[in-house]
């Protein structure tokens, strides 16, 4: 298995390899997703010291990774087996050091209708990646424009190299943010600023997203993917049962008024007293010892 080190290079297009450094390709998780069908628009592997993280790489580097629908089938298929693998703690999606992806594939989608985007379900996948139950963190570097935005926005945790650049250029194109872009962005950052991006295309760079809450963290580019794996890590050392019900938690003060989010939050901190894991996690605190979690 690559080390964080080699698989940040192998990410930034890199390629230090030598001697006794292992590539990604040559890693057991590729055997062990043998199953798995070959990507053209992604890459995959599974990293961390635990082997519990799962890594996709968004893979159209002369597109910008822009986001044309093949790629979007790959990533929620990849996105939906990592949620199923019991081994997987957390996702972390990225792209490389010029595009974390620069929006819709904008030819792909230049001649579509009104009728196509509806009877086509235009971009339907991108359900799968919100349907997951597991963290996902995006790793931006470069730009994360449009749906590429959106796609950072989807994710629970947002970690940015220095020279990320964030926007909503849609409007520069006569058309608005669809995936989320005009909903999320002001429960982010507020409406005043998020009409400012959404209204004039303008970029934000990832020192004023970090100000304004949409970014959690900025790095320098070569430290983003190991800070991004050391925290999906940290994640990974707690019981996954209740990481789910936490992620679900948060995610309802977004999807609900504060009176329903209250509640939800409520009923499902009375539900983790019903569950082993939280049982052990105060035995073990009152013990003075490590958890040992079991998923129960
Ligand atoms: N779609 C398709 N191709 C793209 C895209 C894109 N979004 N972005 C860049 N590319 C291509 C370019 O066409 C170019 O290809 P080629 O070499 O064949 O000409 C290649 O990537 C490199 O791009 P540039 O030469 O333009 O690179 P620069 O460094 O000069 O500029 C920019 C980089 C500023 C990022 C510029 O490429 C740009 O402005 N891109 C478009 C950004 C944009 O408008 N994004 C929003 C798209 S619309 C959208 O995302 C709506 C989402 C709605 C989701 C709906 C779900 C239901």
């Amino acid at each position: 298995m690559a080390s964080v080190r080699s698989v940040t290079r192998f990410l930034l297009g890199k390629n230090l390899f030598s001697g006794n450094i292992v590539p990604a390709s040559n890693s057991g998780f590729v055997k062990f997703y043998s199953a798995a069908p070959a990507y053209e628009n992604i890459k995959i592997d599974v990293v961390g010291s635990k082997k519990n993280v799962g890594l996709i790489q968004l893979n159209r580097p002369k597109a910008l990774n822009a986001l044309c629908k093949p790629l979007f089938v790959e990533l929620g298929k990849a996105v939906v087996d990592f949620d199923n693998d019991n081994s997987i703690a957390a996702i972390i999606i990225t792209g490389n050091e010029k595009a974390f992806a620069a929006g819709a594939d904008i030819k792909e989608m230049q001649n579509n209708t009104y009728s196509l985007n509806q009877k086509g379900g235009f971009l339907r996948e991108w359900e799968d990646i919100g349907n997951c139950g597991k963290p996902i963190i995006a790793a931006v570097n470069g730009f994360a424009l449009g749906g590429g935005c959106e796609l950072a926005m989807l994710c629970d945790i947002i970690y940015a190299g220095e020279k990320a650049k964030f926007g909503q250029p849609e409007i520069n194109i006569g058309t608005i943010p669809g995936a989320g872009g005009t909903q999320r962005l002001p429960r982010y950052v507020g409406k005043s600023k998020a009409m400012e991006i959404v209204l004039t295309g303008n970029f934000i760079d990832a020192q004023e997203a970090e100000k304004m809450g949409l970014v959690s963290r900025v790095f320098p580019v070569d430290k983003l993917l190991e800070e991004s794996i050391k925290l999906a890590e940290r994640i990974g050392t707690h019981s996954p049962l209740i990481v789910k019900l936490a992620k679900q938690s948060v995610n309802q003060a977004y999807e609900t008024q504060l009176k329903a989010g209250l509640q939800f939050e409520k009923s499902i901190f009375y539900g983790t007293f019903a569950t082993e894991d939280r049982k052990e996690g105060m035995t073990a605190f009152v013990e003075k010892r490590a958890p040992n979690f079991k998923n129960e």
